[in-house]
């Protein structure tokens, strides 16, 4: 019977994704196993011109790529689109955020910036354990790592208030700790006990506390986005000023829901601010080859709502464009779309034997970590030391470590939780 509880986060997945599930158990190795920090990258990438970033509140072809891309966004019917990378445009991308960022970092508190910093190697770290433990059996089910991606989280959600809320699709672990909950209760949920913050019932995909405003953790490519449009509509309908947040990825753009939603949201003024996390892929399949118009930001103009384009590998440019976003909703009740440009180093999840892109095209990427970018940014302004890096790792090490001997001591769900909270009949 107790076996049986164990494997309840397992069937959820089966449920979710059926297609995959032959992958799904620990034996399989992933093609980039990113372990390490963000190292120094080469010294001819030092030149810091402008940001890649802009704001839109009407819709105009991007010539920026920020994702290194050679010709990202094409609509125009002699134009291709391609999901090469031109290390020409990605390394002068690079120093415009590096110039941008340095610019950036005049108007934020230094408390906020190293606690910035901090949320994003936790993240990271936590991130590279859940792999670790993931691979000798611990961690059972699906699971989508967020390595690479850390700015987006980090940069949106720290601009928020704490009773804003939040919603997201499946790779939710870090969102999850930003909202609040703790790494203990993550990594519980991760293996499945009954310290989980929903009792080691839900597994990687489904973070979810109503106490932290943070309501998922969803599996279901794009159906996050009717529910946080129904949130940021029960926030109006209450006459709160709170916003919701709702993230999801490129590939949730194809899907129905994005659009009846945006339009829903233009309509009825709804204090929500969708978040695309363009990471250029969605499972094996790159944007290229699923989208005709490659420029998500541009398709608000369907629907009336503000855009922005955004560089996902700059915290402090989401940062920014989120807070203009925030107050187009608090202020205004009026939704925006921020389509955050930002790369994924790991597999799309832990059984992903990433056949679709090339170790090169990864490493391009790494070389512009946004935590090294980060990082060093804050080392030249002197808001931190390189000893206070050092105690922001160990500080993060430690907590990981805490969340895994919790997690390890935490017992499985009792029998009795068996047939608790289930709506299903
Ligand atoms: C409705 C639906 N269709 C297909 C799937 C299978 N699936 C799981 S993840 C995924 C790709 C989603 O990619 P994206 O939205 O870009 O998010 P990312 O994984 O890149 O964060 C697909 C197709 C699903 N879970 N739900
Ligand atoms: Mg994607």
């Amino acid at each position: 019977m107790r076996k049986s509880i164990r494997f309840i986060p397992n069937l959820f997945a089966v449920l979710h994704n059926p297609s995959s599930v032959a992958y799904n158990f620990y034996k399989d190795s992933i093609l980039i196993f990113y372990n390490q920090l963000p190292k120094k990258i080469g010294a001819e990438e030092e030149i810091l011109p402008k940001t890649a970033t802009r704001q839109k509140t009407t819709t105009k072809t991007n010539k920026s790529s920020s994702n290194g891309n050679d010709k990202t966004v094409k609509q125009k019917s002699d134009e291709i689109i391609t999901d090469k990378v031109n290390p020409k445009v990605s390394n002068s991308e690079h120093k415009q955020r590096r110039k941008s960022q340095k610019d950036s970092i005049k108007n934020v508190e230094p408390d906020t910036l190293r606690e910035m910093l901090y949320q994003m190697v936790l993240g990271r770290i936590f991130e590279q354990k859940c792999a670790e433990v993931y691979r000798i059996g611990k961690i059972g089910g699906f699971c989508h790592l967020y390595i690479g991606q850390e700015a987006v989280a980090i940069g949106a959600m720290m601009a928020l208030r704490e009773d804003d809320l939040v919603i997201t699709a499946y790779r939710d672990h870090v969102q999850a700790m930003v909202k609040g909950i703790s790494p203990e209760a993550v990594m519980a949920e991760l293996y499945g006990r009954s310290g989980g913050i929903v009792g080691g019932k839900g597994g990687s995909m489904h973070m979810f506390s109503n106490e932290h405003n943070f309501y998922g953790g969803h599996g279901i490519v794009g159906g996050q986005i009717g529910v946080g449009t129904g949130m940021a509509y029960a926030t109006k309908y209450k006459g709160t000023d709170q916003v919701t947040l709702c993230f999801f990825g490129e590939a949730a753009v194809n899907q129905g829901m994005f659009h009846e939603s945006l339009n829903m949201a233009q309509l009825w003024k709804l204090p929500c601010i969708y978040i695309c996390e363009n990471n250029k892929y969605g499972m094996g399949t790159s944007q290229a080859r699923a989208m005709s118009i490659s420029s998500v930001a541009e398709k608000a103009c369907a629907y009336g709502i503000a855009s922005e384009f955004v560089d996902g590998m700059d915290v402090l440019a989401v940062r920014e464009a989120t807070e203009r976003a925030i107050k187009r909703a608090r202020e205004e009740s009026l939704p925006t779309l921020l389509e955050i440009r930002c790369y994924r180093f790991m597999g799309h999840s832990m059984s992903d034997p990433g056949k679709y892109r090339s170790t090169d095209e990864i490493k391009q990427y790494q070389e512009r970590d946004p935590i090294f970018l980060f990082k060093e940014s804050l080392l030249e302004a002197k808001i931190i030391s390189a000893k206070d890096y050092e105690e922001i790792e160990t500080r993060a090490k430690e907590a990981v470590e805490k969340a895994v001997k919790f997690a390890d001591e935490s017992p499985l769900p009792d029998e009795s939780e068996l047939f608790t909270d289930v709506y299903a009949a």
